[in-house]
């Protein structure tokens, strides 16, 4: 509502300078605008693709929807779009970028905002682009499938950590950043939690610094498909600064529970794991 009223304020301003005033589009008009850029695309070339900024090559994709959400970031409105990987049938989420000059919509750039749910980036504050740090989760196990993303963000209130795993055996498994930036030695090389104050184990988000590791990130819930994901936001942790920054550390998924019992939580064999760099 207050953005609304901004925005209004605003109109009502240039109207009264003599700037000419045009309406804002709505958001069905942007989303239209979106799926007719990749339909032109379609018919153009045959497929719509898009350049993986990551590693520079091309992905040929399928559309799948526009989401309902759409947003504004510097000059540019933004709404997102659900695409599938046709050679990996990974899902992408790709952000369209849509320039209104003088009331005509038209795309102006297209990227991939995240893989399989894991963002390369957010919007933070004053709708700003926040790029997010990613790292992949290998097996720790021989003959393991087991695979997984986890990504980072900082934001005002605390670390955000997301992960998602697939192909681990239902029910919970102990999550924690462990002290050393390695994953050798069937992720024994990490050593142990990572744990600047010397506290006993505990779970960081209920019990804080005082009464946990700053690694003691709780579990994650595995369903009966072998995936499972994890979303928190830790206050006090970092990215570097400080005492509590976990890059150069590592990120341990464990075979059982982490029950909070001493001292690291009975969650057994490490197997997963991944370096935060
Ligand atoms: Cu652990």
């Amino acid at each position: 509502m207050k953005k609304i009223c901004f925005v209004m304020g605003a109109a009502l301003f240039l109207a009264a300078q003599g700037a000419p005033l045009y309406a804002e589009p709505s958001a069905e008009a942007l989303r239209q605008t979106i799926r007719d850029h990749v339909a032109g695309q379609e018919k153009a070339r045959g497929a719509f693709t898009v350049v993986d900024g990551r590693t520079g090559e091309p992905r040929r994709l399928q559309f799948v929807r526009v989401h309902e959400r759409v947003g504004k970031t510097g000059d540019y409105y933004y709404s997102c779009t659900d695409m599938k990987d046709v050679k990996t049938n990974e899902m992408l989420d790709l952000d369209f970028d849509v320039e209104d000059r003088n009331g005509t919509l038209n795309v102006v750039d297209v990227r991939i905002h995240k893989d399989d749910g894991i963002p390369r980036y957010t919007y933070g504050v004053d709708d700003k682009r926040v790029q997010v740090f990613t790292i992949d989760l290998r097996p720790a196990q021989e003959g393991s499938s087991l695979s997984g993303k986890a990504a980072f963000i900082e934001m005002e209130e605390g670390l955000r950590i997301s992960a998602v795993v697939t192909g681990a055996s239902p029910g919970k498994h102990g999550f924690h950043v462990h002290e050393k930036g390695a994953c050798g030695d069937s992720g024994n090389a990490a050593g142990g939690h990572f744990n600047p104050d010397g506290m006993s184990h505990g779970d960081l988000m209920k019990d804080g610094f005082g009464q946990a590791h700053a690694g003691d990130l709780g579990n994650i819930e595995i369903g009966p498909d072998g995936k499972g994901t994890f979303e928190k936001i830790i206050p006090g942790l970092t990215l570097k600064e400080g005492k509590y920054g976990v890059v150069g550390r590592s990120l341990i998924l464990h075979e059982r529970e982490d029950d909070f019992s001493q001292p690291t939580g009975n969650a057994g064999a490490r197997i997963a794991c991944g370096v935060i760099e």
